[in-house]
């Protein structure tokens, strides 16, 4: 399988209980490693940009209150086949249908403050890691 690299973030409910370093553990135990990362607080724009694709979606506007409401942790993970791999480290959107061992079964607080944000497929891994990142910033 390829190296590929994908756009993780570390959302405002994980970073408000300090467990950034928790979840970064999970991805490298499972073999994806950290080559760029930059704590930040998402503006408004950011967020509605960032989240764009579910501007449609009767929870967009609380999704992006969420976003803002505190400090996220973005940051590129690379390995082999790091797109599904940290979709399954993360396990499934809704904590309550997610795998023991996952990030979201372990930390999440509901479907929406659900700890972590991972690229779903090859070309929104790639826009998603330009919207926060220069290919400068990323060091494998
Ligand atoms: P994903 O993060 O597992 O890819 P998406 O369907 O892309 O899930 O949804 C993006 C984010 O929107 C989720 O991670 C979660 O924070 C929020 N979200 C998704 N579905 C709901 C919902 O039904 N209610 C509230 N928030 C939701
Ligand atoms: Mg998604």
């Amino acid at each position: 399988m390829a190296v590929e690299r994908t756009l993780s973030i570390i959302k405002p409910d994980a970073t408000r209980r300090n467990l950034t370093g928790k979840i970064i553990a999970k991805f490298e135990d499972a073999g994806l490693k950290v080559v760029a990362s930059r704590r930040m607080r998402l503006s408004q724009a950011d967020a509605e940009a960032f989240y764009g694709v579910h501007k449609e979606r009767p929870f967009f506007k609380d999704l992006v209150s969420f976003m803002v409401s505190g400090p996220v942790v973005v940051q590129v993970l690379e390995g082999e086949g790091a797109i599904q791999k940290n979709r399954d480290v993360m396990g499934a959107t809704n904590p309550a249908n997610a795998a023991a061992g996952t990030i979201r079964k372990e930390f999440a607080e509901s479907i929406e403050a659900n700890s972590v944000h991972g690229s779903d497929a090859p070309e929104t891994a790639a826009n998603e890691i330009k919207f926060f990142f220069r290919d400068l910033d990323i060091v494998g």
